[in-house]
Parts: C-alpha cells; structure tokens; sequence
C-alpha cells in the first residue's frame, strides 16, 4: 500500500474522523506542517450550553467540502501546499477548568514546538486565552484579528469565562490591541477607553469587503497574528447554532471574502469557536464554521507560499 493521501476518499460521509477527512494524529508524532484539535470545553459559557459538541460537528460537515479539489474560488489544492492532520480532541478532567487550562496550554505548545501551526476548533471562546498563552511563549505578542459579535473584552465575570478573554489577554502581555482589530461587534463594550479597532457590524454590512480589508490590513502590519473566528459574527440567519447569537450581524459571504483578504499575513495561529450543534438547524452553522476553518487552512498555504518566495 501507498502513503495515505487526503484526496483518495473525497465522498461527503465517509471516513470523517478528522476535519477533511483529514488522518488522524493523536500523539502528534506526524511531520505535518498544520495541526487541526478539537477542544470540546463549553464551562465558560455564560448564555445557551453546547459547545462541547463543535468540533465533532464541524468534523462532520465539512465532509461537504471534500468534493472540490480547489476550493473556490482558490485554484488548487490544499493538499499540493500543506501537511495537515487532525490530533482529535484535547483530553481533559470534566468539570475541572484549571486542568483544562493547563492541559489545553501544553497541548498546543507541543503542537506549536513539534514545528506545526495549529488550527483549533471549539469549545466555547474561552478557549482561546490558554490558547493565546501557549502561541505567546513561542511567537511573543502578537496582534488580534478578532470575528465575533461581542469584544469578549468584559472585566466582570469569572476567571473562566467566554467573554473576557481579551480583557485579560493584553493585561497578560499576549496580544496589543493597538495593533489589534474586532470584526462585527454589535454588542456594547466600554467605548471611552476601549483601545481595540472596532469594525462593528452596521460598519462591515455598509461596506464592500476590500475596503474593510485594506483598514484591518492597515491595522495589524506585518506582526505575527493570531487569528479568532466566533461563529456568533454571523448573522443568526447564517448561524443559529450558537451560544449568545445577536440579529443583524455578517451574512458568510462578507465575512469569507474579509477572510480570504487576509492572504499573505503573517498568522500564526488560529481559531473557530462557539458551534453548538444542539441549536443547529440543517448543519447551518457546523458548515459555515467547516468552510471558514477550510478558509484558514488556505490562508496557511498562502503564507507558507509566501515564505518560500512563491507569488501568493
Ligand atoms: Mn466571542
């Protein structure tokens, strides 16, 4: 028998035990140069519950995505430009939240050393700050390309929770909201003092997509960034299954095209949260978050072709 090859099973229900059909990496021994890992860890939620279950249903539907040999409108093949594998699901003590910080934090730091960039899908958006932690001590601080229709930048609240992650981020050094930028935000947040770029949602939904890319590529420059995509950005017409949905957000379309924009960027590390498949309605947002996360994947072939010295 051959090596493995992703394209040999391109059907859309078989063989979807990684994202993609990806083949699994559990001990992470794989010379992959991307990582995909479930985090299924839903006790920061504050609103509807459900997280837990994102990655299995992102893994699912994205057996609809198999079909395309270039996803469009990209022109080749994943697969001709990245090594990806999926390292399944972070294991940790249920109901146990410093254990899964820690456990979440070394997990992607030895996904991240092991020389792999790595693609996480949750969970509830807490995840991201363990997650931020681990890429920090690799990448130093990085800016902030954040999708989502809250600032998650909340000082009340719990030491584990959704919403203020990057309160507590910057606080840490992670990540400078100066050079950071929040896509889609139509929830309140302290407007005097807030010090990241808000693109809000009536902002985004009132301009064309190269325009909103030009003032986020502005933003960011060329530092290493790290990349947070909650699925609650969409509007709950494109993505009811979730946790704190908010009407009159971003329809895919803009937010695939903002996506896609992002090419050659420095990113570094990245992200797809808030899918609760139990709110879900005809795999609506298992399959946005599958497409989006398959967005992110191209924009790593971009950038390592960018790094190789090929036009991007
Ligand atoms: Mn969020």
């Amino acid at each position: 028998m051959g090596d493995f090859d992703i394209r040999d099973d391109a059907s859309s229900y078989s063989n979807l035990f990684g994202f993609l059909g990806a083949p699994l990496d559990l001990v992470g021994a794989s010379d992959a140069n991307i990582a995909i890992l479930g985090v299924p860890f839903d006790l920061g939620t504050t609103g509807r519950s459900g997280t837990r279950s994102g990655p299995a249903a992102i893994r699912h539907a994205s057996g609809t995505l198999r079909w395309e040999e270039a996803h469009w409108p990209w022109t080749y093949a994943l697969a001709d430009h990245l090594k990806y594998v999926d390292c399944g699901d972070l294991i940790f003590p249920p109901g146990d939240s410093k254990a899964f910080c820690e456990n979440l934090e070394n997990k992607a730091l030895e996904i991240i050393r092991s020389g792999k960039t790595l693609l996480s899908l949750g969970g509830d958006h807490f995840i991201t700050l363990p997650l931020l932690r681990a890429h920090h001590t690799v990448h130093g601080e990085m800016a902030l390309v954040h999708f989502d229709a809250h600032t998650d930048t909340y000082e009340q609240g719990s030491a584990v929770d959704h919403g203020t992650m990057f309160y507590h981020a910057p606080k840490e050094g992670l990540i400078d909201p100066a050079t950071s930028v929040q896509i889609g935000i139509r929830t309140p947040y302290d407007y005097d003092t807030h010090q990241f770029l808000v693109l809000n949602a009536d902002a985004v939904n009132n301009n064309a997509a190269p325009a909103l890319i030009e003032k986020i590529r502005e933003r960011v420059g060329n530092r290493k960034i790290y990349l947070t995509f909650d699925i609650d950005c969409l509007d709950p017409a494109y993505a009811p299954g979730t946790g704190t949905p908010v009407a009159g957000g971003l329809t895919s379309n803009k937010a695939l095209q903002i996506l896609r924009g992002l090419k050659g960027l420095d990113i570094v590390g990245m992200d797809v949260v808030e899918v609760a498949p139990s709110y879900d309605h005809a795999e609506l947002t298992a399959l946005a978050a599958a497409t989006i996360a398959t967005e992110c994947l191209y924009l790593q072939a971009e950038r390592s072709q960018v790094s190789k010295g090929k036009s991007g």
